[in-house]
């Protein structure tokens, strides 16, 4: 059973690997631009198999490898990309709508409709190839967009909503509710002087790149 699961779990591996390396690349490529760079990090991870077990309760399918499980949890395969500004996200966006080493099948925007928990961040399911020695295979690979105060929301409700299962104390919800609002309001400030973070991040670079010369 253990080998059908590893089995059947490798392209996904696989394609977690491959797809850190491609999205961190187009880190470096924007780095070497010299402009704003609008990743700030990449992450990315195989969903545990208990995690995948509870999904298949939730979703009411069959918690066995297989085809059915692969459209049902198109998250097995999932990689996150950590912004600075909103703006930023949109940007990413476009740019993983125009590759061709995959293709974008499902977009979510909890950016402009959060969701009822506060959540925000957007969501891209793409199919992504992967070769084998049988050959090609299509995987679903859900990649995250968000920025560093959407990210840090999401990460403290996750962690929250484990230990309670689900169930959040009611004051803990609402805390939860004031910080999403007050992440909101973060990346509002933070866009409203985006340029003067933008010209100070460029000297910083410039300053840096000019001390390891010395
Ligand atoms: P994990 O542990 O991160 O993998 P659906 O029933 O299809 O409408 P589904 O399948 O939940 O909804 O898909 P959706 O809404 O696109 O969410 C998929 C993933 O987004 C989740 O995976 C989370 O990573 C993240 N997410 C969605 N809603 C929330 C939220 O309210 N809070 C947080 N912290 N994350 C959220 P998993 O498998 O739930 O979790």
């Amino acid at each position: 059973m253990d080998h059908q699961w590893d089995q059947f779990l490798a392209p996904y591996v696989q394609a977690v690997d491959e797809l850190k390396v491609k999205l961190k690349a187009m880190r470096s490529h924007y780095r070497m631009e010299d402009g704003h760079v609008p990743i700030e990090f990449v992450t990315g991870r195989v969903k545990p198999l208990i995690s995948i077990y509870d999904k298949t309760l939730e979703k009411n399918v069959p918690f066995q490898p297989g085809l059915a499980l692969a459209s049902h949890v198109p998250d097995i395969a999932g990689l996150r990309i950590m912004c600075q500004f909103v703006d930023d996200v949109e940007t990413v966006v476009h740019v993983l709508r125009a590759r061709k080493d995959f293709c974008v099948v499902e977009e979510r925007d909890y950016v402009t409709n959060k969701k009822e928990s506060g959540y925000r961040s957007y969501h891209m399911i793409v199919e992504y190839p992967v070769q084998t020695l049988r050959g090609e295979k299509k995987i679903f690979v859900e990649i995250q967009i968000r920025t560093l105060a959407m990210n840090f929301w999401a990460s403290i409700e996750h962690t929250l909503n484990y230990k309670y299962e689900g169930n959040l104390p009611e004051a803990i919800q609402k805390r939860l509710e004031n910080a999403a609002e007050a992440a909101f309001r973060l990346d509002e400030e933070m866009s409203a002087i985006r340029d003067e973070i933008n010209e100070a991040q460029h000297y910083f670079k410039t300053y840096k790149e000019l001390s390891n010369r010395r």
